[in-house]
């Protein structure tokens, strides 16, 4: 059958940090071949599945993935070479059979994700069906609201920010494509206000700046004045969203006290970050906060969630790393009501959709992400306007790998023309 696979390999490329990760090639009987590439994070959560690294220090400091590679090779392409195309889940379910583990530590969700991907992306080449309409069905046409990451600070700069992630968020605009250029202006007003002050313009891991700033509140001070600057207004065209990544900033040593260590800010307790929090959210236009808290800090996240889930977007990334089980969790907990949504913390594509159609059934939101290394692969794009989510953050207006998956929606906004939609909620 020409929609069957015929060969299946890997290859092992670099990432944007220049780390080494997974290209993955599937070829099918018609001739078709597609590529795949597998992105990586840095602030990672303890329960993410687990991406294999080969440990030989003598390459690339032990973070290699050449084990991954000949597991696809060796292991996982025997099995599916003549399988259908179309059969994602089957195939996605064979994998995790093969590796056997919960968390698929023997064959490496690195390994597994890039062939569930060019599985995905095979077939809608096949069916000469663009990915979105491909995953997502004939309906797939609402585009998400770029959360753009324009201050980075945490665990993906060197600056004395303790919040990870600073995003506009241009939600008032009319179209994609124009809050895509809300967005990138305000960016670069942003630059220039830097510029003036003498602080640093140079970018972090996922293009946004990262300056040393006094605190950080004055990272959204900054950020507001960029919005105004660029003409926009604040909480009416575009609002704030933040990821604190908070696991990255946890004391020594406990789960639910929080040192903010970067701005030399001192010790909190869950409660005082509360506190914080309600204050900005009342003080600034924020309409999203992920993270606010640990991994582990399940009864903070859910007094967060009382106090200000009814008025803005609270996600739960290491909370719930992608995973059914931790999700079902906070469903039943309150501990939130959105969930982070990253492929490769769960490691196959089935199992993403299922993470975000129980998100969906919960009324939750679900808020597709990209990593803090990644590709020029545009797979994500596709995936968010497949699944309807709304919005999704995949860094700065700066950086190949960040602007690849915005220019992508802007092909696909084209291609749907007036059928398009654009909305935040
Ligand atoms: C996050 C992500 C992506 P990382 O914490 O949400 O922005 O970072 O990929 O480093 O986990
Ligand atoms: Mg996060």
């Amino acid at each position: 059958m020409q929609h069957n696979i015929k060969n299946i390999n890997a290859m092992e490329i670099l990432d944007s940090r220049g780390n080494p990760t997974l290209r993955v090639f599937v070829e099918l009987n018609s001739g078709t071949v597609s590529s795949a590439s597998v992105p990586s994070g840095a602030s990672t959560g303890e329960h993410e599945a687990i991406e294999l690294r080969d440990g030989d220090k003598k390459r690339y400091h032990g973070n290699g993935v050449l084990k991954a590679v000949q597991n696809v090779n060796e292991i996982i392409a025997p099995d599916l070479v003549g399988m259908k195309v179309f059969d994602q889940s089957i195939i996605d379910y064979k994998m995790i059979e093969l590796d056997g583990t919960a968390n698929k530590a023997n064959l490496g969700a690195n390994a597994i994700l890039g062939v569930s991907m060019a599985v995905a992306k095979a077939a809608s080449m096949h069916s000469k069906t663009s990915l979105y309409k491909y995953l997502g069905g004939s309906n797939a046409r609402r585009i998400p609201v770029p959360c753009m990451n324009i201050l980075n600070g945490g665990a993906h700069s060197d600056n004395s920010v303790d919040f990870q992630e600073f995003m506009v968020v241009p939600h008032g605009a009319p179209t994609f494509k124009e809050g895509l250029r809300y967005a990138a202006e305000t960016f670069h007003e942003l630059k220039a206000i830097l510029k003036a002050k003498n602080k640093a313009t140079s970018v972090g891991d996922e293009g946004g700046f990262a300056p040393d700033l006094d605190s950080n509140e004055e990272a959204i001070e900054l950020i507001l004045k960029a919005i105004e600057n660029a003409g926009y207004k604040p909480g009416i065209d575009i609002s704030l969203a933040i990821d604190s990544a908070a696991s990255s900033f946890l004391a020594k040593g406990s789960n639910n006290s929080y040192d903010l260590k970067w701005s030399k800010g001192g010790l909190k307790s869950s409660d005082e970050i509360i506190e914080m929090a309600k204050a900005w959210v009342k003080k600034y236009p924020i309409i999203l906060w992920e993270d606010p808290l640990g991994e582990n800090d399940w009864d903070g996240f859910a007094k967060f969630t009382k106090e200000l889930g009814g008025k803005i977007e609270v996600v739960g990334d290491d909370l719930f790393v992608t995973n059914t089980k931790y999700i079902k969790k906070g469903i039943e907990n309150n501990s939130a009501n959105a969930s982070l949504i990253k492929l490769n913390q769960i490691g196959t594509v089935t199992e993403t959709i299922e993470a975000i159609k129980m998100c969906q059934e919960a009324n939750w939101r679900a808020f597709v992400s990209h990593r803090s290394g990644e590709t020029g692969d545009t797979f994500l794009a596709d995936f968010a306007v497949a699944m309807g989510t709304g919005h999704l953050k995949a860094g700065s207006s700066s950086r190949g790998e960040r602007i690849e998956k915005y220019n992508r929606l802007l092909e696909i906004e084209r291609e749907l023309g007036e059928t398009a939609q654009y909305y935040w909620q």
